[in-house]
């Protein structure tokens, strides 16, 4: 998951540091490590934050083991040579059950995915997420100067920023980055604490999202519940309460370098031991999906189209295996359990229709994957179908054509997600609720000329180095400068 930025947090124990990462304390020794970040954005934020000197303010669960810190709850990232300053607010589980297990991920995740069925709206998990939102503000205000850069990531700090604003010198800049879709204003109407969470996030200066079509339904939304407020969706601006918010549409990238590099340097030896561990045998043709075990993810309807695949294909039955991995995550949730259990029930059914001794159709693991071996599936993997119902972005799609080094693949990609709009015209579009529809661009992909194949790649692998991490970085980053010259112009008046 996105995992929090400088004074920001998303929901992440280890924050800094990624999937299974984080400065970490050994209880023997006491002495703290640091782990590579492996996801998208803590790996971009990180040599951010340590460039600029910064403080990174993050929860974490009181209990871990990592947590050895000063008496301010802080500690030096790296620890032995201090380049920022992590600062990490202790949750009790029962703040982290309503604020993050509870009204962020029970009722903002699904609202702005449009699984409005898939609400529930527990009582005190509001009053929570108003709790650690306040308890955030506080963390900023501590550390804040008038110079200060305020960049807060994703949905679980809607309110937080209005807070800050009213707590830190007039001269620090409030911007916030939203990693997932903004609903429409239909779906929004069903969202409690509406109107509060739009005054929350007015507070920014700055307010980035991935695609203009998430940018725009947040300022119908406001048009339409926050009457008050005056939107100009000409410059994608908001006057409310005396300030002006922008609103930025800026993609984010992954870091394409470091993708294709390890591609690049996959060992022969680790490759078998790849394929021998998981069963996948060496001579067949490989497709791949790879995500977190969300309902949004769209798995189970990727499942049924590659059912009408192999019904529809029997000459591939041997010849191509599925490989699906998929990580498990929010399993406190019980709709999480439920659709992993849905899951790996589909799987064994598809499995024992069309198995044979020597094949599996589909591959299925929950392991997480060192990078070096993610890279290696996305290099061996011909086809990749990535097919959520709804997705922010969606980094995986972007790595997978980043790892394509042979240039050789070939991308199925929903029609429903930020990704599309970036890469879609150069990949085989997918509706993900048309099983039949799927089966017959996986037709396409098997059967495309080599010509035809890199053609695409190529032009999707430039369109991904183009818009790496860094790039995205720079953009946020000068969208900064801009407010805060803005600012500095409207207060001088
Ligand atoms: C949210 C939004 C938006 C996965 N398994 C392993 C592993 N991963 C890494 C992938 C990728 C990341 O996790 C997943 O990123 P996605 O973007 O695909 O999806 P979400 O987690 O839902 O992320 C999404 C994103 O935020 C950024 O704004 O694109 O729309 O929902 O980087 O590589 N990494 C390793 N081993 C694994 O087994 N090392």
């Amino acid at each position: 998951e996105p995992a929090g930025g400088s004074a920001s947090t998303t929901g992440d124990a280890s924050p800094p540091t990624g999937t299974d990462g984080g400065a970490r304390s050994t209880a023997e020794t006491r002495s703290i490590t640091v782990d590579e970040p492996t996801g998208g954005l803590t790996a971009g934020l990180d040599p951010v934050v340590q460039r600029t000197d910064g403080t990174w303010i993050a929860w974490g669960d009181g209990d871990a083991d990592f947590a050895v810190t000063d008496e301010r709850n802080c500690v030096a990232v790296p620890p032995d040579d201090e380049a920022y300053t992590l600062h990490r607010l202790d949750l009790s589980e029962e703040a982290i059950d309503s604020y993050y297990y509870g009204f962020s991920n029970r009722v903002l995740w699904p609202l702005c995915h449009g699984f409005s069925d898939l609400i529930e709206n527990r009582p005190n998990d509001f009053e929570w997420y108003r709790t650690v939102n306040e308890r955030f503000a506080e963390a900023v205000a501590d550390h804040a100067t008038n110079d200060s850069v305020i960049w807060l990531q994703d949905y679980h700090l809607a309110l937080a920023p209005r807070l800050i604003r009213d707590a830190v010198p007039a001269g620090a800049t409030v911007a916030q980055f939203w990693h997932i879709p903004w609903p429409t204003p239909a779906r929004f109407r069903q969202c409690p604490g509406r109107r509060q969470l739009l005054e929350g996030l007015l507070g920014n200066d700055l307010l980035g999202f991935h695609v203009t079509r998430y940018a725009d339904q947040f300022l119908a939304c406001v048009d339409r519940f926050l009457p008050e407020a005056t939107v100009d969706h000409a410059s994608r601006t908001v006057r409310y309460d005396g300030r002006t918010t922008r609103v930025v549409a800026t993609p984010m990238g992954v870091d394409a370098e470091s993708y294709a590099r390890e591609a690049r340097s996959i060992d022969p030896d680790q490759l078998s031991t790849l394929f021998e561990t998981y069963g996948i045998p060496r001579d067949v043709t490989i497709g791949l999906g790879l995500d977190r075990l969300d309902y949004t993810k769209g798995i189970p309807e990727r499942l049924t189209a590659l059912e009408r695949f192999f019904e529809r294909n029997p000459d591939w039955r041997g010849e191509f295996t599925f490989v699906q991995k998929a990580t498990p995550s929010r399993t406190e949730i019980e709709t999480y359990e439920q659709y992993g259990e849905l899951v790996r029930s589909e799987v064994r059914r598809i499995n024992r229709r069309f198995g044979t001794a020597e094949w599996r159709p589909i591959v299925y693991t929950e392991d997480v994957l060192p990078k070096e071996q993610l890279c290696a599936l996305y290099r061996c993997a011909d086809v990749m179908v990535v097919s959520p119902l709804a997705d922010g972005m969606n980094l995986v799609a972007q790595e997978y054509v980043a790892a394509s080094v042979d240039g050789d693949a070939t991308l199925l990609l929903s029609d429903r997600i930020g990704a599309h709009e970036r890469l879609g015209s150069h990949a085989l579009t997918i509706d993900p609720t048309d099983a039949v529809g799927v089966a017959a661009q996986l037709e396409t992909a098997l059967s495309m000329s080599p010509y035809e194949r890199k053609r695409r790649m190529n032009t999707l692998r430039q369109r991904v180095c183009n818009g790496d991490i860094e790039s995205w970085m720079e953009t946020q980053f000068d969208w900064i400068r801009r407010v805060h010259d803005d600012r500095r112009d409207e207060t001088d008046r």
